[in-house]
């Protein structure tokens, strides 16, 4: 199979020891390993401290991460993010708890505890997720290796280190006690930083971009004969964090996390079954972190409660594989100031999004080389949600007019607000909704010489809407981490996307050069994003609020179906000059526009055209790195979401490793060496008022120069 493949050639390559490491060694070839089907970066051969896994993803070709806080890196893969991209850790899906993303699922893969990220090549297989319209990423944490002998034995992961851009540090722990049958597990992490500087004069930070994470887990594994059992516990506790492209700032993230993993592998047959489920509770403020609004009307914190339940069944035999999946997700959300306690908003009550998933996947090799994969899955997606109120919904409006009678006063009658009359249509609609989709995928690969093969896919995927994109019932800022700075509402009649995906390239892999270009072209139907609202209460609702409260927000949006073209090329690709040295590097286009005939626009938050060149040199002991990476600007933004073009940029970093001996490795860098002013077109706008240095909706700067050390202890 493929993944025996791919752990065996992780297994060859991967120096354990600086011994075996020795003579040839090119270690920086090691940090990501590609297959023809993915990317897996490998994160003990990584040097930085980086909290959030997310940012790692830059390291893959076609990956990018929307940022919007120190926590909050949201995948990007082709133009795609968010719910568009299945996002699994160890095999199980989490849906973020909060409802703007502050918790994006790959934040509960701290990236100090990760053995590996592994972003899928393309077109995801059906067999990688339920949704993958946009792509697959699994992160997998380590958890130590069962031992080949009756007596116990304890293994560990340690790491340690600092960077000085934000004052950032990290601690983080694994023991494993193991024998051939019993494997426990203990681990913990704490992380934090302050507010991170960027170069635009002495002093200037990004504010708030502190941030400060506990995480424990516990685990348990049990293997007899051809199966094996494993349990896990986890609990992250987020803190302070901010988030300075989103509203609101991360009070707290408080959650518990549980799996069981069943496995059987009798070599003929293999079969998994996992049960997994979470609970997260997360409040966040516009107070506590930023400078505070000027009227205390307008304090707001959101408590938000998420809920997952799910589970995975899949067996693979011969080139067959098939199974099942489901997953529940619920979210509460309530918005309420602490300076006015009758003031609230029931945001999400009880929205309920539940998708259950069967697929039929095939692999073949034709005698003459040609390899194939077809699969085939069928979702079945159930939403509901249950009703909602709101201080702004109770709200009456004064309407004045000439009474009937001649000669008589001025009349006022009350009359409902917008706010009321959107809660009562919300409240009285049928909120409860289904989709039945089906994706399909055929990929081929014909090798034509020892090292050239072709490779052509073709697929079609869907998304059914979020609760986000249905439920959000009053116009609010509450989209799964846009950061566009507009306010939404949800459609109840959203009908699932769907994409229809080409994808052509090949995989060169010759003696000192390898490069793997891709071409892919996907047209979506029924797209969900943000247009102009047709509906005159939501219209008049963010009006009077601007009256009421001296405001200027923009006209809000409605989540609606619109057809979108994404395509682009992505490559990456390394050149061996001699034992020592290589030359490494990544390509990345894409473009993503509506093509609807309502409205030609360009999709909201692509990533700019972008390369890397990096001079690599790996010794027996030792490795460094020089990296320039390079951003073109972004001026195909979209106007829907009034989304502001940023200029192109380059950055220097500078990366090292030294093998201390067998077990003791030390990491180091410097990023954007020659401290730089930058800033990501992905990062987003700062929402937040009072900083002398970023005016609020300006582009956030990227961070400055960052000197980073790390030591890894392992045996
Ligand atoms: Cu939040």
């Amino acid at each position: 199979m493929k993944r025996q493949l791919l752990a065996a050639l992780i297994a060859a390559q991967i120096p354990v020891t600086a011994s075996i490491a020795a003579d040839t060694a090119l270690q920086e070839e090691l940090l990501v390993i590609g297959s023809r089907d993915n990317r897996t970066i490998q994160l003990a051969e990584t040097v930085e401290i980086t909290a959030d896994a997310a940012q790692l993803l830059k390291k893959a070709p076609g990956a990018n991460v929307n940022g919007n806080g120190p926590l909050t890196g949201i995948p990007q893969y082709r133009g795609m993010f968010g719910d568009r991209i299945k996002v699994t850790v160890n095999g199980s899906t989490l849906s973020s708890g909060g409802p703007n993303w502050m918790d994006p699922p790959l934040s509960y893969a701290p990236a100090a505890q990760l053995e590996s990220l592994e972003v899928t090549r393309g077109i995801a297989p059906v067999s990688a997720g339920q949704e993958t319209i946009g792509g697959a990423i699994n992160a997998t944490t380590w958890s130590g290796d069962f031992s080949e002998s009756n007596d116990f034995a304890v293994s560990a992961r340690l790491r340690a280190g600092g960077q000085s851009v934000n004052r950032g540090s990290l601690g983080s722990a694994t023991l494993v006690v193991a024998n051939h049958s019993h494997k426990f597990k203990l681990s913990a992490l704490t992380e934090q930083g302050d507010d991170a500087n960027f170069s635009g004069g002495s002093g200037s930070k990004v504010e708030p971009s502190e941030y400060k994470r506990q995480r424990f887990d516990l685990g348990y594994g049990l293997r007899f004969g051809n199966h094996s059992l494993q349990f896990d516990l986890g609990s992250n506790q987020t803190d302070d964090t901010g988030t300075p492209a989103l509203p609101m700032d991360i009070d707290y993230i408080d959650a518990d996390l549980a799996s069981a993993h069943y496995a059987f592998d009798s070599g003929e047959l293999a079969a998994n079954l996992r049960i997994y489920g979470s609970n997260i509770l997360h409040g966040m403020t516009n107070f506590h972190l930023r400078q505070a609004p000027m009227a205390k009307g307008m304090y707001r914190q959101n408590i938000a409660e998420g809920n997952n339940r799910g589970f995975k069944f899949d067996i693979a035999t011969g080139n067959w594989k098939i199974g099942l999946d489901g997953h529940l997700e619920t979210h509460d959300s309530n918005i309420d100031n602490i300076n006015n306690s009758n003031f609230f908003v029931v945001n999400f009550n009880d929205a309920e999004r539940e998708i259950f998933g069967a697929f039929v996947e095939h692999q073949y090799e034709f005698s003459n080389g040609l390899e194939t994969e077809l699969g085939l899955r069928a979702n079945r997606v159930v939403m509901d949600a249950g009703e909602v109120d709101g201080t702004p919904a109770r709200m009456m409006m004064a309407m004045s007019g000439m009474s009937s009678g001649m000669g008589m006063p001025m009349m006022t009658t009350m009359m409902p607000g917008p706010g009321m009359r959107m809660r009562d249509t919300f409240n009285s609609a049928d909120r409860s909704q289904q989709d039945n989709n089906i994706d399909w995928v055929a990929k081929a690969y014909l090798p034509t010489s020892d090292v050239t093969t072709l490779y052509a896919g073709l697929a079609r995927k869907s998304r059914s809407a979020s609760y986000q994109e249905r439920y959000l019932w009053l116009p609010l800022q509450a989209t799964a981490g846009l950061a566009d700075g507009r306010t939404y509402t949800g459609n109840l009649e959203l009908k699932a996307e769907v994409a229809h995906e080409l994808e052509l390239g090949f995989d060169f892999d010759g003696q000192d050069l390898t490069l793997s270009p891709r071409v892919f072209y996907r047209e979506v139907t029924d797209y969900i994003q943000g247009t102009v609202t047709g509906d005159g209460n939501a219209n008049a609702f963010v009006a009077m609020m601007n009256t009421m409260n001296s405001t200027s927000n923009a006209a809000p949006l409605q989540f609606n179906n619109v057809d979108a073209e994404l395509y682009g090329f992505d490559m990456d690709w390394r050149y061996r000059l001699d034992n020592n040295w290589s030359l490494s590097g990544l390509v990345n286009y894409v473009r993503g526009q509506r093509v609807d005939s309502d409205a030609k626009d360009n999709l909201y938050r692509i990533a700019p055209f972008n390369g890397s060149l990096a001079l690599n040199y790996a010794g027996a002991q030792w490795g460094i790195s020089v990296e320039g990476v390079v951003y073109d600007e972004q001026s195909q933004v979209s106007s829907y979401n009034r989304e502001q073009a940023s200029s192109g940029y380059g950055v220097l970093n500078l990366r090292g490793q030294w093998q201390l001996n067998s077990g003791t490795r030390l990491g180091f860098g410097v990023d954007n060496a020659l401290d730089r002013y930058y800033s990501e077109h992905l990062a987003g706008t700062n929402r937040v008022s009072g900083n002398a240095d970023i005016a609020k909706g300006e582009h956030l700067p990227g961070y400055g120069r960052n000197a980073y050390a790390r030591i890894d202890v392992e045996f």
